[in-house]
C-alpha cells in the first residue's frame, strides 16, 4: 500500500459514471417529433429527397428495417417497435413516443400523419430561388 491504488479510484469513477448513465436511461421522456419513416438501407436519403413511400416499401420488403428520420436534426433512429409504422412507410409523420439518444432508438406509441413538408424542403426551395 505504498501508493494510492489508481485502479480503485478509476473503478469508483467508472461506477459513478455508469450509475448516472443508468439513471438517465431509466427515465425515458415522452416526446413528439416530426420526421419521415424511412428504411435502414436508405436512411436519411429519402428525407433529403422528400417522401418516397415506394422506395421505403421496396427496401423493407428486401430486408431493410424501418427507421425514423427526424426533421430537426436528420438523425436516423431505429424503431424499437417497427409494427407501429407499418402503415406509414415513407410518410411524413409526427410520432409520439420515447427516444433513447444513447442508442439512437425510438419507441413509438402513436403516429399522426403530417401533410406539410418539413423545414428542409423549405430550405431547398430557398436555395433554388
Ligand atoms: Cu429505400
Amino acid at each position: 500500500m505504498r501508493s494510492l491504488p489508481k485502479f480503485q479510484v478509476a473503478l469508483a469513477a467508472f461506477a459513478l459514471t455508469s450509475l448516472s448513465a443508468f439513471a438517465a436511461d431509466s427515465t425515458p421522456k415522452t416526446v413528439k417529433v416530426a420526421g419521415y419513416v424511412s428504411d435502414s438501407q436508405c436512411g436519411a436519403d429519402h428525407a433529403a429527397k422528400g417522401s418516397n413511400p415506394s422506395c421505403v416499401a421496396k427496401c423493407i420488403k428486401e430486408g431493410a428495417k424501418p427507421v425514423f428520420v427526424d426533421d430537426a436534426k436528420n438523425i436516423v433512429w431505429t424503431i424499437d417497435n417497427p409494427d407501429a409504422v407499418k402503415d406509414h412507410y415513407g410518410h411524413h409523420i409526427r410520432m409520439t413516443g420515447t427516444e433513447d439518444s444513447a442508442t439512437k432508438q425510438v419507441h413509438i406509441t402513436s403516429v399522426a400523419m403530417l401533410a406539410s413538408p418539413p423545414a428542409k424542403t423549405d430550405k431547398m426551395d430557398m436555395e433554388h430561388k
